[in-house]
């Protein structure tokens, strides 16, 4: 059986590729397991600078494997045991992992599958590719950070039109709402993403997690608390050799060459 997820690490990059095309990449506890592996590997390892997560085929993850249920008896399924074990840690990893993570979707993004990817820091997508809120489609609610991600980058209106419609947007759509970062030809979406997750793994690695960091504390800080956390979080930039670094090759006229220390 060919491995669910695919790991390699180029130039600074880790390279994650899921991997069951045959089910648009839709997620089995297989594939969970594997992502969580791959993304403790992305926190520990130093030679990790970013992280580039991408799937295989024609589509990006058709969210939850609705296939490995048996739903044909009467059982009732408590699904806050799936959220809690795999959707909700993996969510939680991601937007605290301290280094970037660049998204190159690549086809169809429907359910988790969407709200995983927009969870990400730098989503770019094919312009072929759509963003679909599959939940109420099936009688739930989206999960994996979706209720709370939508509204902030397209507002109420449009959050509530895609999570109670479940229709599909487009990716220049899914742009212009501001829901992810940018569109790119189908036949340049992985080369574009490369360079850009390349770019970043040669990037001052500390100060990109504290600027994540601080993105993340502003959805619910006040401007006084806000400040405050930049004050702090500027004094760690501050004794960071890639500062030291970042300073001298500006007044040397010289590309900085940052070393993620
Ligand atoms: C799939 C799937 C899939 C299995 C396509 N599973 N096979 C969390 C916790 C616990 C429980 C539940 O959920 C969650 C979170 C969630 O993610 S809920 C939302 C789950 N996802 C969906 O509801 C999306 C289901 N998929 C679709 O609506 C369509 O496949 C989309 C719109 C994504 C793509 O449509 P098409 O391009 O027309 O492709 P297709 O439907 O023909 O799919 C291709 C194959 O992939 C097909 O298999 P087959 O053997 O017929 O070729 C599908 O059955 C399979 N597939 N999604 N989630």
């Amino acid at each position: 059986m060919p491995q669910p997820i695919l790991v390699s690490v180029e130039a600074g990059v880790q390279i994650i590729t899921l991997n069951r095309p045959e089910r648009l990449n839709a997620f089995n506890l297989e594939m969970h397991g594997l992502l969580r592996e791959a993304l403790a590997r992305a926190e520990d390892d130093d030679a990790i600078r970013a992280v580039l997560l991408t799937g295989a085929g024609r589509g990006f993850c058709a969210g939850q494997d609705l296939s490995e249920r048996d739903m044909s008896g009467d059982a009732a399924f408590d699904l806050s045991v799936t959220i809690g074990t795999h959707y909700n840690p993996l969510v939680r990893h991601m937007r605290a992992l301290p280094k970037p993570i660049v998204c190159a979707v690549n086809g169809v993004a429907a359910g988790a599958g969407a709200n995983v990817a927009l969870a990400c820091d730098l989503v770019l997508a094919a312009r072929s590719a759509s963003f679909i809120q599959a939940f109420a489609r099936i009688g739930l609610v989206p999960d994996s950070g979706g209720t709370w991600v939508l509204p902030r980058l397209a507002g109420r209106a449009r959050a509530l039109g895609l999570a109670l419609l479940g229709d599909k947007l487009g990716a220049e759509d899914a742009a212009s709402w501001g829901l992810i970062w940018k569109v790119v030809d189908d036949d340049k979406l992985i080369a574009e993403a490369g360079a850009l997750a390349r770019g970043l793994a040669a990037g001052p690695t500390r100060a990109y997690g504290l600027i994540k960091r601080a993105l993340d504390a502003s959805a619910t800080n006040s401007l006084d608390a806000q400040l405050d956390l930049e004050r702090d979080l500027q004094r760690e930039a501050g004794f960071t050799a890639d500062y030291r670094e970042g300073v001298a090759a500006f007044v040397q006229k010289r590309k900085a060459q940052f070393k993620g220390k």
